[in-house]
C-alpha cells in the first residue's frame, strides 16, 4: 500500500534492537541495553543505543562539561547570583580572553585566566571527541571520512582560538565565550582589518558554504523524489543502478546537461562541506599576520576602487 509519507508519518517496524558487531570489539566500553523511541522514530531511527563512550568519549564528555560549568559559573557571577536575570540577560553575558598586556602569559583569573583554563578544557574536548571518530570508524573497519571531515572543522577551530593568537603573540585575540560577544568579535574582526569581505578565503568559504547549501538541497529533492522508486535505497542503487539512477541522472542531464553519479554526488557533497572550514581557516590565519587591511589588499591586486 503506496501511503503518502513525511517524517512524521513513517512506518516504525520494530525487531529485537540491533546491537552491533560483537567480534574484535571491547563490549566493556558500550552500554547494553537498547530502547525504542516513537518520538525519536519520526525523525531517525527509533533506536536509541547502545552508546559507545570508550575512554575518548569519558574524557570529552567530562571536560566539555568542566569548561561549560566554567563559562556557566561565569555568567551566573555576572547576572549577580539571580535566576531572573540570568535567563533574561543570557546572551549577553560573556567569559573573556585575557587583555593584550598580557601577551601568551597566564593572567589573574579574573583577568582571563578563568578564560585560559577553559579553553584548555575545551580543547581537549573536542580533541578528544575527534579521536573518538576515528576509534569508533576503524572498529567497524570503516572509512575515515567522518574524522577527516570533523578535522577540518577543527582545522578553523584552532586558527581562531589557538594558532593566530599563538602568531599574533597574545590571547587576546582570540573568540569570547558568549552568544553576543563572539558575534560583536566577529564583527570586529572585520572592521579591525578592513572589511573580511575582501579577504578572498573568506570568500571562497561563503561560495563552499553556500554550495553545500544548494548541493544538499539539491541531492536531497532528487532523492525523494525518486524513493517511489526505490532510490532512498542509494546504496543498492550504487551497486546495481535502477530506474530510480536512471530518472534522476536524466533529470538533471535535461535540465542541465551534467548529472553527478549516485556515488560521486555524496563526493561533491563532501568536499564542498570541507572546504567551507579549509579555505575559511586560511583566510583567518593570513588575517593580521600576513595582511594588515583587505581592503588595502584588495586596491592593490586591483578589484577595489582606489577611492
Ligand atoms: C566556527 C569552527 C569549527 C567549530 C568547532 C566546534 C564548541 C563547543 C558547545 C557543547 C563554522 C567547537 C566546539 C565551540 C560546542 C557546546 C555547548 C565552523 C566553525 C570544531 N560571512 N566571517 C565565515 C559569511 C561577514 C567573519 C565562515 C556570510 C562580515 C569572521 C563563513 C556573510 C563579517 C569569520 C562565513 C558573512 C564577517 C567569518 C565560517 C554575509 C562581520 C571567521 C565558516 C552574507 C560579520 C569565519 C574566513 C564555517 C571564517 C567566517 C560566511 C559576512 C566576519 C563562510 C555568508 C563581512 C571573523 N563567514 N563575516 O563553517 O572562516 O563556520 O572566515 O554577510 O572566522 Mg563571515
Amino acid at each position: 500500500m503506496a501511503e503518502y509519507q513525511n517524517i512524521f508519518t513513517q512506518v516504525q517496524i520494530q525487531g529485537p534492537p540491533e546491537m552491533g558487531m560483537v567480534e574484535e570489539a571491547d563490549l566493556l566500553e558500550r552500554t547494553k541495553g537498547a530502547r525504542f523511541s516513537k518520538l525519536l522514530g519520526w525523525f531517525g531511527n527509533a533506536q536509541l543505543g547502545p552508546i559507545y563512550l570508550g575512554s575518548f568519549g569519558v574524557i570529552s564528555l567530562a571536560t566539555g562539561l568542566i569548561w561549560f560549568v566554567m563559562v556557566g559559573a561565569h555568567y551566573w557571577g555576572q547576572a549577580g547570583y539571580n535566576p531572573g536575570v540570568f535567563m533574561r540577560d543570557l546572551f549577553y553575558f560573556s567569559l573573556e580572553p585575557p587583555g593584550p598586556e598580557y601577551g601568551l602569559s597566564m593572567p589573574p583569573l579574573r583577568e582571563g585566566g578563568m578564560w585560559l583554563i577553559a579553553s584548555f578544557f575545551l580543547l581537549i574536548s573536542v580533541m578528544t571527541w575527534w579521536a573518538r571518530s576515528y576509534d569508533l570508524a576503524r572498529q567497524m573497519k570503516m572509512g575515515k571520512h567522518v574524522f577527516y571531515a570533523f578535522g577540518a572543522a577543527i582545522w578553523l577551530f584552532l586558527v581562531l582560538g589557538l594558532f593566530r593568537p599563538i602568531l599574533m603573540g597574545s590571547w587576546s585575540e582570540a573568540v569570547p565565550y558568549g552568544i553576543f560577544s563572539h558575534l560583536d568579535w566577529t564583527m570586529g574582526f572585520s572592521i579591525t582589518y578592513g572589511n573580511l569581505f575582501y579577504n578572498p578565503f573568506h570568500a571562497l568559504s561563503i561560495a563552499f558554504l553556500y554550495g553545500s547549501t544548494l548541493l544538499f538541497a539539491m541531492h536531497g529533492a532528487t532523492i525523494l523524489a525518486v524513493s517511489r522508486f526505490g532510490g532512498d535505497r542509494e546504496l543498492e542503487q550504487i551497486a546495481d543502478r535502477g530506474t530510480a539512477s536512471e530518472r534522476a541522472a536524466l533529470f538533471w542531464r535535461w535540465t542541465m546537461g551534467f548529472n553527478a553519479t549516485m556515488e560521486g554526488i555524496h563526493r561533491w557533497a563532501w568536499w564542498f562541506a570541507v572546504l567551507t572550514p579549509i579555505t575559511g581557516g586560511i583566510g583567518i590565519l593570513l588575517t593580521g599576520t600576513v595582511v594588515d587591511n583587505w581592503y588595502v589588499w584588495a586596491q592593490d591586486h586591483g578589484f577595489a576602487p582606489l577611492d
